[in-house]
């Protein structure tokens, strides 16, 4: 590993509802979208398809630089490296609204943890203030946000829920666990020396234990670097992307999977992988049986050597967020 070309784990990650605005949104689906709109999309990004799954409810890409999902109107985006998805911006509102019929937006929340290295990053993505302006010239009255400590551990949203559309109340939940400073044995898991391929790495690691009844979509990447995206039937995903370089290593896990609470979820995936740290946001919509996990984590002071050193919540306009950060070590 030592020596290793820097590579940037941290993704950005868009994620839209899409709506109509005369409610009329039933004959509306992202998925009528022709899958060579979707890959000359990603050109823009600077990534491409490697891998795809779907079942009735969603279509699950992993890309060359971690993920996509799409399902009737939710569109998710995260992607790693010095990628751009916010250039696809306007290029991806023109497609759904040609050939998906969908006319405006429900939420949209664009978010990331601090880059390690944002002097490698391309235009719009070098400064949080950079993308919120590209953001703002696209959705009017958005609002953005910075969870942690800035200039160190922290994590940035800009969210828009406009308050002219139809509403759906239907439940809606986020977990996110982003973390650094991996166990070097776990992380030589994800490499070619280590693994013959990227189902001896899912089991070895038991990746495949961590949420059940999850189909999995998994890759390994030459000579390191591993990626899975997971789907149930009822539409829930999951997604972990691994980059595993001691020097620089990071793996992201994220789920919607429905549940009260999300301690054991945290710990079976902190056991999972050892990080030095790591930062966990759950939002959860006021349907969602989330919806109590801002008390859980105010409870959740420790997870066995990880110590909590930062809590923030967030009311926002549709969803409830909370931002947590746990260390080993204080910083
Ligand atoms: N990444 C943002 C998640 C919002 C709720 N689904």
């Amino acid at each position: 590993f030592s020596g290793a070309e820097y590579f940037e784990g941290v993704e950005k990650l868009l994620e839209i509802w899409f709506t109509h605005t005369d409610g009329k949104a039933k004959n509306c689906d992202l998925r009528s979208i022709p899958r060579n709109k979707w890959e000359s999309l990603l050109q823009i990004v600077h990534c491409e398809v490697i891998s795809f799954s779907s079942n009735e409810l969603v279509d699950a890409y992993v890309l060359s630089e971690s993920s996509m999902f799409i399902s009737k109107n939710r569109f998710i985006l995260k992607t790693c490296g010095t990628t751009t998805p916010l250039q696809c911006l306007e290029p991806l509102i023109m497609l759904v609204n040609q050939h998906a019929g969908f006319n405006s937006y429900e939420d949209v929340f664009y978010s990331r943890k601090n880059f390690k290295r944002p002097d490698l990053q391309k235009s719009p993505h070098r400064t949080f203030d950079e993308e919120v302006e590209l953001l703002n010239a696209i959705f009017k009255d958005g609002s953005s946000y910075c969870l942690g400590e800035e200039d160190s551990e922290c994590w940035y949203l800009y969210t828009l829920h406009p308050n002219n559309v139809p509403q759906l109340a239907q439940p809606d939940q986020t977990l996110e666990i982003l973390m650094s400073d991996l166990d070097p044995k776990v992380m030589s898991l994800f490499t070619k020396a280590s693994s013959s391929s990227a189902l001896e790495a899912t089991k070895k690691s038991g990746i495949d234990k961590l949420i059940p009844n999850m189909r999995i979509d998994d890759f390994l990447f030459d000579p390191c670097g591993y990626s899975m995206n997971g789907i149930t039937k009822s539409g829930y995903y999951m997604t972990i992307h691994i980059t595993p370089e001691l020097e620089f290593s990071y793996v992201s896990f994220e789920t919607n999977i429905p549940q009260s609470s999300y301690k054991d979820v945290i710990s079976r995936v902190i056991e999972t992988f050892k990080p030095g740290k790591f930062v966990v946001t759950i939002f959860a919509n006021k349907a969602s049986p989330a919806s109590a996990s801002t008390h859980e984590m105010q409870k959740l002071s420790r997870f066995g050597p990880w110590m909590q050193r930062d809590i923030q919540f967030c009311r926002l306009n549709n969803y409830d967020l909370t931002y947590t950060f746990y260390s080993k070590f204080p910083s």
